[in-house]
């Protein structure tokens, strides 16, 4: 029998990625909800059912989640740096969207809801050294996440796990560290650091200009996931039996000096850094302890950072040279 799954946030980057995954499996019905106009997502498909539709507003999340078995919720308001500092109310208010798709799922018995966290919920304290120790899923208490998207985050995954305590909703939560790869955002203010340092060798490259701008003096480091071991990452929480929070997220800590030097080197074109120290700079380092999800799920990412940087780069080089932009939606269009 085909099961029914609602992917939430489809139409972003990690949920285009997982609607093929299940595409490419077979014998799933899948709907598709994006706040974004259709033509706008990442990646859409005809044998999918696609809804754009507001998951802040509970009617729509009482018609995606009818007559489904499992949901799974990557859909939030979000961004790298630049986005998520300065605008902070904005990333909270995705709050809206968890706790009304908790509660239409527990109204409609789902068998099993899966909720995106973030490394963004980790304390900022431990976070304050360039080269820092992997941070274990217990490092998120006592609490001080990132203001604002962190703070969000922590709560939403505290809400399900009141929802599997209370109203024995089967809920599972990953926190992701800084996912990167094709089909995502490279441009518009809601890029990450990976897509972003691609864009900007890609475009001195083109143009022939000699220097970048880099945020911060680089030396702040960061783990990078690549979507493929994400998505392996995702389906090893959401298919096991503990419902307790697991990181996703690679442990190769790099500098953002480091990860542009690898770029340089795919792009066979070195830059001078402009370093901008008034930009938004997050964290001083941070990566991912992977000793829980290795131990109770046998599971750790396989793609280093060089090979999914140089998938990343092709991708981002193609839609510059090509002129296409799937990541071209402003979401202000929306208000
Ligand atoms: O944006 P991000 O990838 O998010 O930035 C990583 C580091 O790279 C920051 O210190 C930033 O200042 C630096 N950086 C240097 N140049 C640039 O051109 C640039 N653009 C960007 N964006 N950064 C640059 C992210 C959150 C996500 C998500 C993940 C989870 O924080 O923004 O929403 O939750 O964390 O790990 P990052 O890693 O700080």
């Amino acid at each position: 029998m085909s099961k029914n799954i609602l992917i939430c946030g489809a139409g972003g980057f990690i949920g285009g990625h997982l609607v093929n995954y299940f595409r490419n499996i077979g014998n799933f019905n899948i709907v598709c909800a994006d706040i974004k106009p259709i033509e706008y997502w990442f990646q859409n498909f005809e044998d999918t059912s696609n809804f754009s539709l507001d998951l802040k507003e509970y009617e729509n999340c009482l018609k995606v989640t009818k007559s489904v078995d499992y949901v799974f919720n990557m859909a939030c308001n979000m961004g790298g740096m630049g986005f998520i500092e300065n605008n902070k109310a904005e990333c909270m208010l995705s709050v809206l969207i968890n706790t009304n798709l908790l509660r239409a799922c527990k109204l409609h018995n789902i068998k099993k809801y899966f909720f995106s966290s973030s490394a963004c919920v980790y304390n900022g304290q431990k976070q304050k050294k360039t080269f820092v120790d992997g941070l274990k899923e217990t490092d998120s208490y006592p609490a001080e996440p990132e203001d604002g998207y962190g703070w969000e985050k922590l709560f939403s995954e505290r809400m399900c796990r009141h929802f599997t305590e209370d109203f024995k909703l089967d809920t599972r939560v990953v926190r992701y560290h800084n996912i990167y790869g094709p089909l995502g955002t490279y441009d518009g203010g809601r890029e990450k650091a990976p897509a972003a340092i691609c864009r900007k060798i890609i475009k001195a490259k083109l143009n022939k200009e000699n220097s970048i701008e880099v945020w911060g003096d680089g030396e702040q480091t960061r783990s990078f996931l690549y979507i493929d071991d994400c998505i392996q990452g995702t389906i090893k929480v959401f298919e096991s039996e503990f419902n307790e929070v697991f990181n996703v997220g690679s442990d190769e800590q790099v500098s953002i000096n480091q990860m542009i030097n690898i770029i340089e080197e795919i792009a066979q074109y070195e830059v001078k850094k402009n370093y901008d120290l008034s930009k938004p700079k997050g964290v001083r380092g941070r990566s991912s302890d992977n000793t829980l999800v290795k131990n109770k799920l046998d599971w750790l990412p396989s793609i280093k950072l060089k090979s999914g940087l140089e998938k990343t780069y092709a991708w981002i080089y193609n839609q510059i040279k090509s002129g296409t932009n799937v990541s071209k939606f402003s979401r202000s269009n929306l208000k």
